[in-house]
């Protein structure tokens, strides 16, 4: 018996068309195999063949106006609808189970690290002591002879019981101020810890004296040491321990450095041979080929960095997405899961910025277990004390646990344990506790008497504690984060960790080692020089061996290629895999997908009107149909999905969640009902454009990072775009990202109803800032479709380093047919559209773009009719591109002045036509004035500057005089200041379209 394939429900439309029909009579199929596109006037989605089998009848053809229950086609089933259903139930068992298998091992894991009950201190508020301590003896008894997890859940029960008999519970965001690894439990560094001290002295030593050198050379250069001071043991632990390196039989783990500590990847780099004496002393000094770039800025130094992570905050957000796409890549079966980590370093003072901390619930949420963030708590960031009054490691450790990270403070260092151990009534920890972070800063700007005093001496038992040892003793008293043991035992249960990201918060001494020239002052961030003094205590402080005259010339130090130093330090990297950073592309460009995937855009689209987004839409539906590109597309939408009429996405294609769907979505009926799926491929981020910006750059540097070429495609309100994450877009500019952003409802009045904040007339210009970013602002479905087509071949099929913004708008218009030879202006930036020559004697060059070219070309209409003013119509893809062309072609005129002139584009095109420019936009004059001075003929801008607002396309086009009566009038007036017609022209239309003279500019408004 033939099954009935008919439409299902569409949500709320009535009657919808059938723009494709994808099948014939005949044709086999697969289930959810499409079967027709239907398009509203909002959003187009494919229905999906509900069966596999053989088409045995065909209802319907393209044109067809359809509703729910309509019969599409008769289908022969090749399996039974029972057995089809079991399947689906066999199916979700499965994933049931293993969902609660892979939580049963998550719960097994979290009770592996085994957590030491400490006794407090008998304080003010304990009434009965000896019953607290009684409690805390039967804890202790259940964890010996039950094990931790039978404490946890007796703690558990009875904090539950505690709270239904509506006692308050205590505040458990924060642990103790100590490691949250407890001594027994640290697992040992399989290191030569005599070895790689001294490899440490002398990363930390050169590392130094590149940034004293450059700054000898001028003032103007120089760079950080005291951040590098303060974290060459957690870098060096990592690369001595951890961090596998990219190469042929594994991906790599990826790591984020923190920007101002690049000397000290430089000097390590320097002794693995990588760098040379010349090119440490080029540091900062980059214009000439060679140099080292202050920061990591992979634009620079393209086969050293991978992350440009200065601009801070940006690091952290982006590693989170990074992290999450990699899990992206495994679970879509495009990458195989090799255990591969994200380490990320940022400072104490970088998680002031909300982009540090604003993803971490994702992290959480998302189980990435594969990231691991470590904060660098030297307390200090540039002016001051991050948190003098309070502790930044305590505020961290509750954000991150209060997040859902595995938290592993690192405050301590060896040298404390037997204090720690000797304290039987937790007094130490007490204070410990109490001691804010300007204190703690001062410590360790004051010396180990000053401790003995301020520190140990608040309590006559601490000050008896510490009684047999020396000033000195104290004062070696270290920080957890400057201790190899300490951090090897944090990294190690890091790496072991599961179901949760892990964040090791380390506490360490900024400009450790720089003694009264930078240790733990506040002025240490700036320090760039070291007089004689310095650097000779320097030297000793780290047993750098070199002669006080070679420490006055600031010499390097790099031991003989065969010293044990250098042998044990190339050992280790190669134990690794290789070297760290490195930056490389295995990647395969795609194959291009067949042109008929484009055809049906370049022909006109009749009386059928449609925006350029749903022009789009179609378009990626088509290359999903591509077999080599469609598993590369990432489309990445911030919950605009529906204002874009992309919904039809989510159930084609999924909605990636890396748990699946556990729910039966309230619209499972729909055709476009929200479907979330393990092998999801939309990235549907949820109300974070810098999240979904940095899930954008971490597919648009997959090439790079994951050795795989993918198609990012982000599609966000333009306004909210290069706007608000202006900083990612210019990283992801360094960062060599290729890809897709598209500003979606663009245009200050193409959006109409939704005002002030909403309304784009100027993310062009922002765009048109960063150097490789290729921009285009198109009105027709033909453009829209070469300029993507020409995106693909250049990005993805010749891996050019660049990345395209296009504009698209919700405004619904019919599209003409692709002029012949129109593709190669269009994307250079400008084509003739249309010539008016059979009227008038007097001719203006028009020149529009976006939606804003249709008010142009009805504008031409009426001044060819009625005014005898012919026009060429130039439609403008592009002023961004022109410009460029103009800027590069004026300058390659200067250099050679004995050369014949260059033409630019645009002069090209304009030198045998006449009359003035009249350029109009949706966007601010400027960005149309920018091709100004490459046409020496008169050039008039209409544009959208000022504040936008709500109303009808019509009344605000009307605003900002740029509707088609306000581009008539302007013109005639133009005319007449070029003294090519009499200005009675100009005053009627004025009149005629009652054009107020009095109204204020609107910038004024
Ligand atoms: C977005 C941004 N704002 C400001 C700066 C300038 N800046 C560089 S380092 C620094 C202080 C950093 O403090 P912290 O994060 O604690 O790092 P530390 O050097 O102490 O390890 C500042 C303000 C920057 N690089 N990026
Ligand atoms: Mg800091």
């Amino acid at each position: 018996m033939p099954q009935n394939i008919s439409v299902p429900d569409i949500g709320d439309f009535d009657s919808v068309e059938i723009i494709e029909v994808l099948i014939k009579v005949g044709d086999q199929v697969n289930e959810n195999d499409p079967i027709v596109t239907l398009e509203s006037d909002k959003s187009s989605v494919e229905v999906p063949s509900p069966f596999s089998g053989k088409i045995v009848e065909l209802n319907v053809k393209v044109g067809d106006k359809v509703s729910k229950g309509t019969l599409l086609a008769k289908l022969k089933s090749s399996e039974s609808n029972a057995n089809k259903i079991e399947k689906k139930q066999k199916e979700q068992l499965l994933n049931e189970n293993k969902i609660e298998k892979e939580n049963k091992i998550e719960n097994t894991n979290s009770n592996q690290v085994i957590k030491k009950v400490f006794t407090q201190s008998s304080s003010k508020d304990d009434l009965d002591p000896v019953e607290t301590r009684e409690w805390i003896e039967s804890l202790n008894a259940v964890i010996q002879n039950d094990g931790p997890s039978r404490a946890s859940y007796l703690l558990n029960k009875v904090v539950s019981e505690a709270y239904t008999a509506g006692l308050v519970l205590p505040d458990t965001r924060t642990t103790p101020y100590i490691n949250t690894i407890p001594t027994e439990f640290e697992v040992k560094s399989p290191g030569d810890q005599n070895i790689e001290k001294k490899i440490r002295a002398y990363v930390r030593w050169n590392a130094a004296a590149m940034v004293v050198k450059a700054n000898k050379i001028s003032s103007e250069l120089g760079g950080h040491i005291g951040t590098f001071a303060s974290a060459a043991t957690l870098y060096d632990v990592g690369m001595n321990h951890f961090w596998r390196a990219k190469n042929k039989d594994f991906g790599g783990d990826l790591i984020y450095f923190q920007g101002h500590s690049a000397p000290g990847m430089y000097a390590r780099a320097f002794l693995e041979g990588r760098f040379s004496e010349k090119e440490l002393n080029r540091f900062r000094q980059e214009v000439d080929i060679g140099g080292l770039s202050s920061y990591p800025h992979p634009w620079l130094m393209p086969k050293f960095w991978q992350f440009p992570t200065v601009s801070m905050g940006l690091g952290p957000i982006m590693a989170i997405y990074q992290a999450r796409f990699l899990k992206y890549l495994i679970n879509r079966g495009l990458l195989k899961d090799e255990g591969r980590k994200i380490w990320v370093f940022l400072g104490d003072g970088e998680t002031d910025e909300p982009e540090s901390l604003g993803a971490i619930s994702l992290a959480a949420r998302e189980k990435l277990d594969n990231l691991i963030f470590v904060v660098n708590c030297n307390l200090q960031r540039l002016d001051g004390p991050v948190r003098g009054n309070g502790k930044i490691i305590q505020e961290l450790e509750g954000s991150f646990r209060g997040a859902g990270w595995n938290v592993l403070k690192v405050i301590w260092g060896s040298y404390w344990d037997p204090l720690l151990k000797a304290d039987k009534t937790g007094l130490l920890m007490k204070r410990m506790n109490e001691v804010v972070d300007g204190e703690y800063q001062a410590m360790k700007a004051k010396g180990g008497a000053y401790v003995r005093e301020k520190f140990f001496g608040k309590y006559p038992e601490l000050k008896e504690l510490v009684s047999s040892m020396t000033d000195n003793d104290i004062w070696k008293l270290n920080r957890g984060g400057h201790d190899p043991h300490k951090v090897y035992a944090a990294y190690h249960a890091a790496m072991q960790h599961k179901g949760s990201p892990t964040v090791v918060i380390a506490k360490t001494v900024k400009g450790y080692g720089m003694g009264k020239s930078g240790e733990s002052i506040n002025t240490t961030h700036q320090q760039k020089k070291l007089d004689e003094q310095d650097l000779l205590y320097y030297r000793d402080r780290f047993n750098v061996p070199l002669t006080d005259e070679q420490v006055k010339n600031i010499e390097y130090y790099k031991p003989a290629e065969n010293s044990e130093e250098i042998k044990y330090l190339k050992e280790r990297r190669r134990n690794l895999g290789g070297f760290i950073p490195e930056r490389s592309s295995l990647s395969k460009p795609i194959k291009a997908p067949p042109e008929d995937i484009f055809e049906s855009f370049m022909k006109s689209t009749g009386e059928k009107k449609m925006s350029t987004t749903m022009t789009l839409v179609r378009m990626l539906t088509n290359l999903l149909r591509d077999k080599n590109v469609a598993p590369r597309l990432v489309p990445i939408i911030p919950d605009e999905a529906r204002t874009f009429g992309m919904e039809g996405f989510f159930r084609k294609i999924g909605i990636y969640a890396h748990e699946g769907q556990k729910y039966e979505p309230e619209d499972s009926e729909q055709l476009s009902s929200y479907k979330e799926t393990k092998s999801g491929q939309v990235l549907e981020e949820g109300i974070t454009e810098a999240g979904a910006m940095s899930s954008w750059i971490a597919a648009a540097t997959a090439y790079t990072n994951h050795d795989i070429e993918m198609i990012p495609v982000y599609i966000f309100y333009s306004m909210f775009g290069f706007q608000r994450i202006g900083d990612f877009a210019w990283a992801a500019g360094d960062a060599q990202a290729r890809g897709f952003l598209i500003g979606a409802t663009a245009g200050r009045t193409t959006l109409a109803g939704e005002g002030l904040q909403h309304q784009d007339g100027h993310s062009h210009i922002l765009a048109s800032m960063i150097p490789n970013c290729v921009s285009y602002d198109p009105t027709f479905s033909y453009e829209m479709a070469v300029i993507f087509r020409e995106g693909l071949r250049r990005m993805h099929e010749k891996n050019e380093n660049v990345f395209y913004y296009i504009t698209t708008m919700n405004e619904n218009y019919s599209h003409p047919e692709k002029p012949k030879g129109a593709d190669e202006g269009i994307l250079k930036g400008m084509y003739l559209f249309k010539e008016y020559k059979n009227k008038g004697k007097i001719k203006i060059q028009l020149m529009g773009s976006g939606t804003i070219l249709r008010e142009a070309i009805a504008a031409a209409k009426i001044l060819s009719e009625e005014y005898g003013v012919d026009s060429d119509i130039w439609s403008v893809t592009s002023f961004n591109e022109l410009r460029k062309d103009g800027m590069e072609v004026e300058r390659k005129n200067l250099l050679n002045p004995n050369e014949k002139k260059e033409k630019s584009y645009i002069q090209k095109c304009l030198e045998k036509r006449d009359g003035p420019v009249i350029a109009v936009t949706d966007y601010v004059r400027s960005f149309s004035d920018q091709i100004r001075p490459y046409t020496d003929k008169p050039f008039y801008s209409l544009g959208t500057d000022g504040f936008g607002r709500s109303d009808t396309r019509k009344n605000l086009r009307k605003f900002f005089e740029v509707d088609k009566e306000h581009i008539v009038a302007y013109t005639l007036s133009a005319l007449a200041q070029e003294q090519l017609l009499s200005t009675d022209n100009a005053e009627k239309a004025f009149k005629k379209y009652n054009i107020d003279k009095k109204k204020a500019f609107p910038t004024k408004l």
